[in-house]
């Protein structure tokens, strides 16, 4: 066993205790409880599923963002078992119950395309890059609920400032991590993986768009995305993709996975907009987890000031 000592822990050193025995009861159903001892962590190393999931770690010296909304916060019970994470399934408590061994260490995040200086980072290497802010955000899903989650992360900006994008890069291209071994029940879910979204430029480098690493004071559960995901506050939540794998700068606007199932439906910007209703139902209304009655839906969820004059002479429904 690898011993370190403590200053060397990193993000990937705890086996949670209910993982623990998640594993025991996988091995008994296996029959390989018995086994264990003798055949020690070699055995380990082939069973699937994996053995480790990630305990929640607690960051410590968050600062305070002033992007932060002062409105009441939801639980964190509420923000992590009411989920569309749809390579765990698709009903909304489907993430919290399917995801709970999803192995997200080791992980790296590949940025690549037009880029001066393609890269890898690690978890460890991202979470370095700049001091962890804690960012207290509204967060609209197309599909009228909405949820008020201190995030932790930094602007996606700082990161992609680093690879030196070429003249050529106009877009940014997102895609989450795909293993249909660890994912069964994405074949279920109707749409195509791996999950890929992605964003103009310019609002990949808006300050808005964070690179989330932690809700809570504490590292992202594995049904919110985790290790890494974007939160994108002023567009619908499918923008926001969860467990990247790979940041693509290129110069033509990539496909994106809600808009492949249905163009009509879920366009490529995907801005909160009351006034632009989806084809099946009207966006004026949304209601917050835990709330009986509905409240109004304000424009870009209320981040107009930050983000409005990106799209300056777009007509907002074409453009949806
Ligand atoms: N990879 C991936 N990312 C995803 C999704 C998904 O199914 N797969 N669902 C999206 C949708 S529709 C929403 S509303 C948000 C939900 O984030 P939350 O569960 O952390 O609230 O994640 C988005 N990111
Ligand atoms: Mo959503």
């Amino acid at each position: 066993m690898l011993i370190r000592k403590a200053p060397d822990l990193t993000y990937a050193d705890i086996t949670p205790r209910s993982v623990y025995l998640d594993r025991r009861k996988f091995l008994r159903a296996m029959g390989l409880v018995g086994a264990t001892a003798a055949a020690g962590k070699g055995l380990f190393d082939l069973a699937w599923p994996p053995e480790t999931a990630l305990a929640a770690t607690q960051f410590s010296g968050l600062i305070k963002s002033p992007f932060s909304t002062t409105e009441k916060q939801n639980t964190l019970n509420d923000v992590s078992h009411y989920n569309n994470f749809y390579e765990f399934g698709s009903e909304k408590s489907d993430p919290a119950k399917n995801a709970q061994n999803f192995k997200t260490s080791p992980w790296t995040v590949s940025v690549e395309g037009e880029v001066k200086t393609a890269r890898k980072f690690t978890v460890d290497e991202i979470l370095k890059l700049a001091p962890l802010e804690e960012r207290i955000y509204r967060h609209r899903c197309v599909e009228r609920w909405s949820i008020v989650v201190p995030w932790i992360g930094f602007s996606l900006s700082v990161l992609l400032k680093l690879v030196e994008p070429t003249p050529k890069a106009r877009y940014v291209a997102f895609q989450t991590f795909y293993d249909p071994r660890q994912m069964p029940e994405a074949k279920y879910g109707g749409i195509d993986f791996p999950y890929v979204e992605g964003l103009r430029l310019d609002e990949a480098m808006n300050p808005l768009a964070l690179l989330c690493v932690g809700m809570y004071g504490e590292t992202l559960p594995p049904q919110d995305g985790a290790p890494v995901r974007m939160v994108i506050p002023w567009k619908y939540g499918y923008k926001s993709i969860k467990s990247m794998v790979k940041i693509r700068f290129q110069e033509k606007e990539p496909p994106t996975t809600w808009n492949r199932y249905s163009s009509s439906e879920y366009g490529f910007y995907s801005n909160v907009n009351p006034n632009v209703d989806h084809p099946r139902w009207s966006q004026a209304k949304e209601r917050r987890l835990g709330e009986i009655f509905t409240r109004n839906t304000v424009i870009f969820n209320g981040y107009g000031d930050q983000v409005a004059s990106m799209y300056n002479g777009m007509d907002l429904k074409k453009f949806h």
